[in-house]
């Protein structure tokens, strides 16, 4: 297989994406005693980088179509009632010709919604109204109401003799591969496990060569699996190590086909933990809508990427204050194996009120 796409990539370059993949034996009798043979089509997607570069029309998808109709219901009266505050608030400060208060203006500044920047800022002190005050004191409550809206912080736990096997998905380019090497990095390096890579991302000839140079530097092996029947092979070939990392091909959110795929490559196992990787820099309404088509997929955790990158961090607070999942990592910068940490709550927190 590695010899076919090494001869893939010489023929049609790094971007050539791969179509189908097959293996088979030529002579022999009845199949048997054949040589192995790997089929491989492959193309250059030159109509895809065309359309790429036309300007899409804006498609919009109803953002909640797999949450059940309690919740919607839920969050639509909820909504009402904030937004009815909200009118109240700005009706009032109009009157009282009054500026919006400096907590509000900065949590409206660092893309919380309204309605729970709202929320978040009912009862407390108006900062307005503190003369020659402590102003750092109602910060510091603030800090400690957005702490409280963070779910449970939970990373990769391994168990004592038995193997833990982690998938990550997302979206294409939010930083999978590169959390992977980071992963790995650490778990092997610092604490000393034995970690295997297993990639699906078999869409790109780029892709299976970003996962397998990490792989041959830090020194874990790593197998490139085809189809569930060949995921599920490996997972038990690797059943001796601690940890089992799997990358993923990047899935757009709109295409069904797609997560289906890629669901169905997670059931071959309930026991893969899998996290969805999102990047900071994603805007709300994107983020919801990749939290919502990736549901299907059943991810046990959020991974957030690119902290260092986002302007502000507005769309973690408005994703986790509607869906309470719990948070693993955040990778801070593109430097392997350093820039990841546990998420921080205390940290984010007092990121997302930067002014
Ligand atoms: N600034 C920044 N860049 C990152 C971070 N994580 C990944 N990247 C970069 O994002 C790009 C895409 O990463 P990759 O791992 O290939 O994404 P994938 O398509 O999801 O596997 C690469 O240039 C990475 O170096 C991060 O935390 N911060
Ligand atoms: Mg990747």
């Amino acid at each position: 297989m590695a010899e076919a796409m090494a001869q893939v990539k010489q023929d049609l370059g790094r971007d050539a994406v791969i179509l189908h993949t097959r293996r088979f034996r030529r002579g022999g009798m009845f199949g048997f005693f054949g040589k192995e043979m790997v089929e491989i089509m492959a193309a250059i997607d030159t109509v895809q980088a065309a359309i790429v570069e036309k300007k899409q029309p804006i498609i919009t998808t109803p953002l909640v179509a797999n949450i059940d109709d309690t919740k919607i219901t839920a969050l639509q009266t909820e909504m009402a009632t904030m937004r009815k505050m909200i009118e109240q608030m700005v009706c009032q400060l109009g009157k009282n010709g009054k500026e919006l208060s400096p907590l509000m203006d900065l949590l409206i500044k660092n893309d919380i919604d309204p309605v729970i920047a709202a929320n978040l800022i009912k009862g407390l002190p108006d900062e307005n109204s503190i003369v020659g005050g402590d102003h750092g004191s109602v910060r510091k409550l603030l800090v400690d109401r957005i702490i409280n809206y963070f779910p449970k912080i939970d990373g990769i736990n391994i168990m004592p003799s038995s193997c833990k096997t982690v998938a990550l998905i997302g979206p294409t380019g939010v930083g999978k591969t590169t959390t992977i090497a980071k992963l790995a990095a650490n778990f092997v390096l610092k604490d000393g496990y034995k970690v295997a890579l297993l990639t699906a991302d078999t869409y790109r000839i780029a892709a299976v060569e970003q996962l397998k140079t990490y792989g041959d530097i830090i020194g874990v092996p790593i197998e490139i699996v085809y189809s569930p029947d060949e995921f599920k092979a490996a997972l038990g070939r690797h059943k001796d190590k601690d940890l089992v990392l799997v990358d993923t091909a990047g899935r757009s959110p709109s295409n069904q086909c797609q997560l289906a795929e890629l669901q169905a490559l997670l059931s071959v196992d309930p026991d893969i933990e899998t996290h969805l990787v999102l990047s900071t820099t994603t805007k709300y309404r994107d983020a919801l809508e990749i939290v919502n088509k990736f549901s299907i997929c059943s991810p046990q955790k959020i991974l957030f990427t690119k902290v260092d990158e986002a302007s502000n961090l507005g769309t973690i607070l408005n994703l986790v204050y509607h869906f309470p999942t719990s948070l693993s990592y955040m990778t801070t910068g593109q430097s392997v194996p350093d820039d990841i940490e546990l998420t921080s709550s205390t940290k984010l927190a007092n990121m997302i009120l930067r002014e």
